[in-house]
């Protein structure tokens, strides 16, 4: 096989033992890597009903078949397992050395099962596998792990850790790498901390097998080359993703005060040109040209990475309109190990529900110094923290009065940073999402506003199921970026090009999404085997916010989603992809899929529709 290495590694942390595990090129050609492989590893190997922070979860590390070959932003990998968060299907995407190192160590994969007796670091150098005691390491920030295991193993090593959150089981801990990159928001870091295992390091020697080497590294320059001059590389490389706020600000969709509103009156002083005022210097993932990481000096003068999501979540939606303490704050998230996405919507809820008087705790917006205290407590659950480290769905169910309906998620998994009063396709998106209320399957909000924004029409469900395809399957699995194509305009075809020499064959599009189709449906089918007869379509539905309250401030004032038309569309997309109205893949679904092993199995946990 070329492009794939075709081994993974097989890792059993309760007996200190690793061992190599060549895999059939069926798989490789039928869920191409990242996503792809780990949707099916946990399918195949984990019993469903399985506690997330119990060892026999297993912690996947997946790269696909383009991932760090020296083409553009191939740097990334996949880590996934089922989520202590949303008790479904949990993955993130991060940028790190590690996908260049792991794959250079000769792995596609690496599955980390079972619980040290003791905090411990995986290192894996080329075909040895050492179990490192992590005893000096645990209680560490990512920030201090990694500096630390640099010393030793110097600065070409792949690394990734978790932070205290972690370690204590925050069930939205992320793994950290390189100061900045983060992955994994629904707590695949408590995954790893449940594990005892405090960091992984790789260091990897071998080139991956190739099909057409020279022909790959013509192709790669050429593709550096054409991202260097696309027409928004310049402003890309000032603002990064940080343009949004502005964006988001012009057309409500800014997440303000817990999601309350959309506009957000400071939202000048934490856009991308205040930013730029105060930015240092770019950061990013291995073998990328573009890179997005905006680093600027913080509050407390030291450095710190702002990227549209940490921004509107830690600023606009707590009420914060300084931007160096917005750095400050996403620092102390990197260096605990806490997604911000999560930590974001945690504090907006734990303030309006201080305000509403259902917590003892006094809590106002934009309050620095008490929200930073916050953060803290979270990480080591201390006091209000203890219960918010759970997450707003179970916070919201401890603390009731309805708080449910404020309760920003959907299925568990905190939204994103796009307010969707007025959106109701990216409302669908967020909806249908593989993991939770996450963009990265279907960032609909763009095309969404500049066509028929307000309606509930068909073409919009058409193009969340492409989006779902392309991005949260292929991209996903590939296991590259997906900016150079969203952000900069990069074609599709450069991908299959680089399939072409990565590997020797030649993948259509057609042939690709089709791979995505059957990655979305076994994901959904994960989920459905793990709820069994609690599934229901109220699982795809954001919370009633959305739906009862309205925008009171901004140009949208007044305007809301409408339940009946949102459910309507939400069927619409059921049938569209040959679901039942439970949202549950019928038996030809499947079997079209060649996922007929799956529908057996999905048979006796909740009645398929044929
Ligand atoms: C991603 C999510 C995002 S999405 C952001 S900002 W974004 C937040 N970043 C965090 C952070 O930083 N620190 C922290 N402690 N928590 C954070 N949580 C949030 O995590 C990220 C980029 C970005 S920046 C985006 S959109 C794109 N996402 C991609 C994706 O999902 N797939 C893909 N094939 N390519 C992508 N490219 C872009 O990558 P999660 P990263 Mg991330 C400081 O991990 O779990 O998927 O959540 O990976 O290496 O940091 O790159 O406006
Ligand atoms: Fe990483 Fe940004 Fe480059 Fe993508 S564009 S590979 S997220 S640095």
């Amino acid at each position: 096989m070329f492009g794939w290495t075709g081994v993974f590694l097989q890792v059993n942390l309760a007996k200190y033992k690793a061992v190599a595990e060549s895999y059939d090129a069926g798989l490789a050609l039928n869920f191409l890597g990242g996503r792809g492989f780990a949707a099916k590893i946990l399918w195949d190997r984990i019993k469903p009903g399985t506690d997330p922070l119990s060892p026999e979860n297993k912690l996947i590390f997946a790269a696909g078949p383009l991932t760090g070959i020296g083409l553009p932003n191939s740097g990334k990998f996949v880590v996934a397992a089922k989520s202590p968060l949303t008790g479904g299907y949990g993955d993130g995407n991060i940028g790190s050395n590690v996908a260049v190192q792991m794959r250079r160590a000769g792995y596609d994969a690496v599955i980390i099962e079972g619980k040290a007796e003791k905090p411990v670091i995986l290192y894996v150098k080329a075909k040895t596998v050492e179990f490192v005691d992590a005893k000096e390491f645990w209680g560490l920030s990512t920030f201090e792990t990694e500096a630390q295991l640099k010393r030793v193993y110097g600065h070409s090593a792949g690394i990734v850790s978790i932070g205290p959150a972690g370690e204590n089981l925050v069930k939205f801990a992320t793994l950290i790498s390189q100061e900045g990159r983060s992955g994994g928001r629904p707590g695949i870091g408590a995954v790893m901390g449940s594990k005892n295992l405090k960091a992984v390091v790789f260091e990897g020697f071998d080139n991956v097998p190739i099909s057409q080497p020279k022909e790959m590294k013509e192709l790669g320059a050429t593709a550096y080359r054409e991202v260097l001059t696309m027409p928004l590389y310049a402003f890309w490389k000032r603002q990064g993703t940080m343009s949004t706020i502005e964006w988001s600000q012009e057309n409500s969709v800014l997440p303000t005060l817990n999601f309350r509103e959309a506009v957000f009156d400071k939202a000048d002083k934490i856009s991308g040109f205040a930013m730029e005022k105060i930015k240092v210097s770019n950061r990013g993932c291995p073998q990328c040209n573009m890179t997005c990481g905006n680093v600027v000096k913080d509050s407390d003068r030291r450095e710190a990475e702002l990227d549209y999501e940490n921004v509107a979540m830690l600023g606009s939606n707590i009420g914060l309109g300084n931007l160096r303490q917005v750095a400050a704050l996403n620092r102390s998230a990197d260096e605990l190990g806490l997604d911000t996405i999560s930590l974001g919507n945690v504090v907006g809820f734990a303030i309006e529900a201080s305000q509403k008087h259902l917590i003892a705790e006094k809590l106002e917006w934009g309050k620095y110094a008490e929200i930073k205290q916050l953060i803290k407590d979270i990480a080591y659950r201390r006091g209000i923290g203890a219960l918010l480290a759970d997450g707003v769905q179970a916070t919201a169910a401890k603390i009731g009065n309805r708080a449910n309906e404020w309760a920003m998620h959907v299925k568990g998994l905190e939204i994103s940073a796009y307010n969707c009063y007025a959106a109701p396709g990216m409302a669908l998106a967020y909806g249908t999402s593989a993991i939770g209320a996450h963009h990265k399957d279907a960032w609909l909000i763009s095309w969404e506003i500049h066509t028929n924004r307000g309606s509930y029409d068909e073409e919009k469900i058409d193009k969340i199921i492409e989006m779902q395809h392309t991005r949260g399957g292929v991209f996903e699995s590939l296991t590259v970026c997906r900016f150079p194509s969203i952000s900069l305009g990069l074609e599709l075809q450069w991908y299959t090009r680089f399939l072409r020499v990565a590997t020797g064959m030649d993948f259509t599009w057609k042939t690709l999404t089709e791979i995505g189709e059957r990655i979305w449906n076994l994901i959904r089918a994960f989920w459905v085997r793990e709820y069994s007869s609690m599934w229901t379509h109220e699982m795809d539905v954001p919370p009633a916010r959305w739906f009862k309250e309205s925008l009171t401030e901004g140009p949208l004032k007044g305007a809301k989603l409408d339940l009946e038309k949102y459910n309507a569309m939400l069927q619409r997309y059921y049938q569209k992809r040959g679901w039942d109205e439970r949202g549950i893949p019928k038996k030809s679904t499947l079997k079209w899929l060649r996922l007929e092993d799956v529908a057996k199995q999905l048979n006796r946990y909740v009645k398929l529709v044929e």
